[in-house]
C-alpha cells in the first residue's frame, strides 16, 4: 500500500533529499507458525478479529531498534483527531513509528504499554491504519524546510493562519465568460494582500464560521469584518422592510 505513495511527488523528493526516511515492517514477518497468523477471535465473544499482541510487540521493538527514541503513534477512530496544529508539532519530532491496525482493533495490552499516542483522521471509520499513516505522513512532510518547491509555500496554506486560504486565478485571463479579478492584474502588491486577506476571510467566514471562534483577530480583520458590517446594514436598511 505504501510503495506508490512513496514513490511519487514530493514525498518522494523529500525522500531523496534527504528530508525524511521511511522504514516499512510487515506485521506477518513477526508472527509465528507455519500460517503467521496476526488475528484472532476476540476474548468474551461477538464479530470481527483482533490484532494478537506478539507479533505486534516484536514488530514495534524491530522499529525501535532504528530508532529507540522514536515516538510511538497508534493511528485508531479513538484516537485524539490529527489536524494541521498536530502536523505542525510532529515536524519537530524526530523518529515516529505508525502503528496501522486493520480488523477490529489491537489487543489493549499494546495500547497500553507500547503506545505514546493515539491518533485518528477523522470521524469515520477505515479498514487499516495505513491510509491514516500515509496522510500523517504526507502533512507533516510537507511542512518540512525544503519539502516544497519555495521555501515558504506552506505559510499560505488554508490553516496556516487558522484560515481558509484565499482564491487563486491563473491564465487565462477570462475563462467561459468570467474574468479574473482586476485587482490582481494591477501590480499592486499591498493591495494584492489586503485582497487576498479579505477572499480569505470571507472563504472562511462561508464556508468554516467555526475556525473564527478558535483565534483572535487582526487590526486589519477587524477593519474588513466592520466594513462587510456596514455593507450588510446598509442592504437592510435600503431593501428590509420599514419598521
Ligand atoms: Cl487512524 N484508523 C482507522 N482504521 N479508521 C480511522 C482512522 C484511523 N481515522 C479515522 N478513521
Amino acid at each position: 500500500m505504501f510503495t506508490g505513495f512513496l514513490e511519487h511527488g514530493i514525498i518522494r523528493r523529500a525522500m531523496d533529499r534527504g528530508l525524511i526516511d521511511t522504514g516499512i515492517i510487515n506485521i506477518r514477518n513477526h508472527a509465528a507458525g507455519r500460517h503467521r497468523v496476526t488475528d484472532d477471535r476476540p476474548f468474551g465473544g461477538g464479530d470481527g478479529m483482533v490484532m494478537k499482541p506478539e507479533p505486534l510487540a516484536s514488530a514495534i521493538r524491530e522499529a525501535a531498534n532504528h530508532s529507540p527514541d522514536a515516538l510511538t503513534v497508534h493511528l485508531t477512530p479513538q484516537g485524539r483527531v490529527f489536524d494541521q496544529d498536530t502536523a505542525r508539532e510532529l515536524t519537530e519530532i524526530d523518529h515516529i513509528v505508525l502503528i496501522c491496525g486493520r480488523y477490529e482493533g489491537i489487543d489493549e495490552r499494546i495500547c497500553e504499554t507500547l503506545v505514546d499516542r493515539e491518533l485518528s483522521i477523522g470521524d469515520y471509520v477505515l479498514t487499516g491504519g495505513e491510509v491514516a499513516a500515509m496522510v500523517v505522513i504526507d502533512a507533516v512532510t510537507r511542512l518540512l524546510p525544503g519539502a516544497l518547491g519555495g521555501d515558504h509555500s506552506s505559510d499560505t496554506d488554508s490553516f496556516a493562519d487558522q484560515l481558509l486560504a484565499h482564491a487563486q486565478y491563473t491564465r487565462p485571463r477570462e475563462f467561459e465568460g468570467k474574468a479574473v479579478p482586476d485587482l490582481l492584474l494591477s501590480g499592486n502588491h499591498k493591495e494584492i494582500n489586503r485582497w487576498r486577506n479579505e477572499s480569505a476571510m470571507i472563504r472562511t467566514l462561508l464556508k468554516r464560521p467555526d475556525l473564527f471562534t478558535e483565534r483572535s483577530l487582526t487590526d486589519e480583520e477587524i477593519q474588513i469584518l466592520k466594513k462587510w458590517q456596514m455593507e450588510i446594514g446598509r442592504i437592510i436598511k435600503i431593501n428590509g422592510p420599514n419598521e
